[in-house]
């Protein structure tokens, strides 16, 4: 059955920022935010977050830990003489939370479920610090497979499409299906795409598609079940690079989606570690992936610099 086209569909306007839309929250005496480990009661979150201005998604914990110390360098931030970077959320073992000043750098494992899961606790917590939707901003720096990409582009959505190429997230909720539009700021991915430019990564702008699944989910020929042809496969990449999508993630559905809903500046940028029209395999060498992995950090600490003034 041929796909309906959604090309050319109207991002809805972005509602005023606001972190949470839930009457249920001022009614709570306190709030435990199970999976980071924090809560109301024993944690003053104001005074360990109201100064947040940056938040940085990722999916592996190392990476994010990585990003924390590469921040530490970005905004010549100070550490006193034998201390250093804790993890914030060790407490909870699920995903790891790095600050450093205005920064948050925090890990959300792999798939929509789990990136959700840390939204909604994230989301709480800047309610929680009293900081101002209107001055934060979100960012997912992740990994993907390219469509007729040269590996290591970093690719900066302009939109979200699922495994059906509609832009939006569908969530079953009370026995219904809900749809959130996945949307990106087209402001903030040009001043990106610039950014990108003055640090010397090659950067698109393009659509991403996320899937629920990495191997039939991504129209791969080498998971451990596979019931398409190569033809088959090659034929729906095809279409979907014809539909403007450059690259094919797990998360960008769900983050476009939830940031879309508080009306929070965002955006995702994803490097690409193979061209999927020309194969399945990850095989490229760590070393080289390692610094590939890097130049979505390496846009968005510039970013974060010149947005503070910081200059060398
Ligand atoms: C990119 O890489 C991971 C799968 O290898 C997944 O989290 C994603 O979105
Ligand atoms: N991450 C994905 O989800 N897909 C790829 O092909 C590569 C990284």
């Amino acid at each position: 059955m041929e796909q309906e086209d959604f090309t050319e569909m109207e991002p809805p306007p972005s509602p005023k920022p606001s972190f949470v839309r839930n009457v249920n929250l001022a009614a709570m005496d306190e709030d435990y935010l199970y999976h980071l480990a924090l809560d109301t009661k024993h944690n003053d979150l104001k005074d360990m977050f109201r100064d947040v201005k940056f938040v940085c998604f990722g999916g592996s914990p190392g990476r994010m830990k990585a990003f924390a110390f590469y921040m530490v360098k970005q905004l010549k931030y100070k550490i006193t003489a034998g201390q250093t970077l804790e993890d914030i959320s060790k407490g909870s073992d699920r995903y790891v939370l790095y600050k450093v000043g205005p920064v948050l750098s925090v890990s959300h494992g792999m798939g929509i479920p789990s990136l959700s899961i840390l939204m909604h606790e994230i989301l709480k917590l800047l309610n929680h610090a009293g900081c101002d939707p209107g001055e934060v901003m979100f960012f997912r720096l992740g990994t993907s497979g390219g469509l007729g990409l040269e590996p290591g582009t970093v690719v900066i959505s302009e939109a979200a499409v699922d495994g059906l190429l509609r832009p939006y997230m569908e969530v079953a909720t009370l026995g219904m299906v809900i749809q959130h539009p996945a949307f990106l700021c087209p402001e903030l991915n040009k001043e990106l795409l610039e950014v990108s430019k003055s640090v010397g990564c090659q950067s698109v702008l393009g659509k991403t598609m996320c899937t629920y699944d990495f191997y039939e989910g991504q129209a791969r020929l080498d998971g451990a079940f596979c019931e398409y042809t190569e033809e088959d496969k090659r034929n729906f990449l095809k279409r979907a690079h014809a539909r403007g999508i450059a690259n094919i993630e797990m998360e960008s559905l769900c983050f476009a989606a939830m940031c879309h809903r508080t009306g929070v500046k965002s955006a995702v940028l994803c490097v690409t570690l193979l061209d999927r029209l020309q194969g399945d395999q990850i095989s490229t060498p760590h070393d080289v992936m390692e610094e590939w992995q890097c130049r979505p950090q390496r846009i968005i600490a510039e970013f974060i610099r010149k947005k503070l003034g910081i200059t060398d």
